[in-house]
């Protein structure tokens, strides 16, 4: 049998879903983001303390992803924002087609950010594109500060590294420094915050880092110039 060589890659069926979503993401100059990290490292948490920090008029939507329950849309749900849960039922990651269906719900020109909190897991999430314009990876000082050397794909994909819970610094043998430092071994440049959802002020660089890339959201939308 002769083989042929090909040129370039072959869109899988996510990846072309991906790209799709991608452009009506860019269409509405909507903020799409895709939180990952392994479970339990305060992904609902983050979520729950930026809904708070926002206006009530703010066009933010929330897709969150589990195997099972819908504990995580359950306490979305409370700062009175549209929320859905995606109950995976086994699967490790979300998918281009459970972030479409879900989103046939909506009205995309009423959105202005989108926020999908993935599966907790550090591993499957890094290889499924959602369309979004950044990956966000979150870790915890209580995970070990050597992981995104063990863990490197989401931390080379991701823009932005969360380092969450720093709260917890004082009580636990985690070097905030070295995990930064190994994270830029694999990334150079990803941009890193230090958060605390417990602590007044906790959130202030994450939401500088959301605010900012919301305004670039918006600049890159085609109708940007129209007044
Ligand atoms: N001390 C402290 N605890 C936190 C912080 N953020 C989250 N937690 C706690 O960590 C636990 C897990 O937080 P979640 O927000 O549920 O984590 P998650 O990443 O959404 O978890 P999964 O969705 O199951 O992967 C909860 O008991 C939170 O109260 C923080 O900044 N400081
Ligand atoms: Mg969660």
């Amino acid at each position: 049998m002769e083989r042929l060589p090909l040129k370039s890659k072959v869109l899988n069926e996510n990846q072309i879903i991906a790209e799709s979503l991608r452009g009506r993401y860019r269409e509405h100059g909507l903020l799409c983001l895709n939180l990952i990290s392994g479970p339990g490292s305060g992904k609902t948490a983050l979520l729950e303390r930026t809904l708070a920090s926002f206006d009530p008029a703010t066009r933010v939507c929330v897709l969150t992803g589990d195997i099972q329950t819908d504990n995580d849309a359950r306490r979305l749900a409370r700062y009175g924002f549209p929320v859905q849960q995606i109950t995976t039922g086994g699967t490790c990651h979300l998918d281009g087609r459970m972030i479409e269906r879900h989103l046939a719900a909506w009205n995309l020109e009423d959105i202005d950010l989108l926020f999908i909190e993935n599966v907790g897991n550090l591993v499957c999430p890094s290889s499924y594109d959602l369309g979004e314009a950044a990956k966000v990876v979150l870790l915890s000082v209580t995970e070990g500060d050597d992981k995104p050397l063990k863990y490197p794909s989401i931390f080379f994909k991701s823009d932005l590294f969360v380092l969450t819970k720093v709260d917890l610094l004082p009580y636990v043998p985690f070097s905030a420094e070295t995990a930064e430092a190994n994270a830029r071994l694999v990334h150079p440049g990803i941009e890193i915050v230090r958060a605390s959802a417990t602590t007044d002020g906790g959130l202030d660089a994450w939401l500088a880092w959301l605010s900012r890339r919301m305004a670039q959201a918006r600049q890159e939308a085609p109708t940007a110039d129209i007044v």
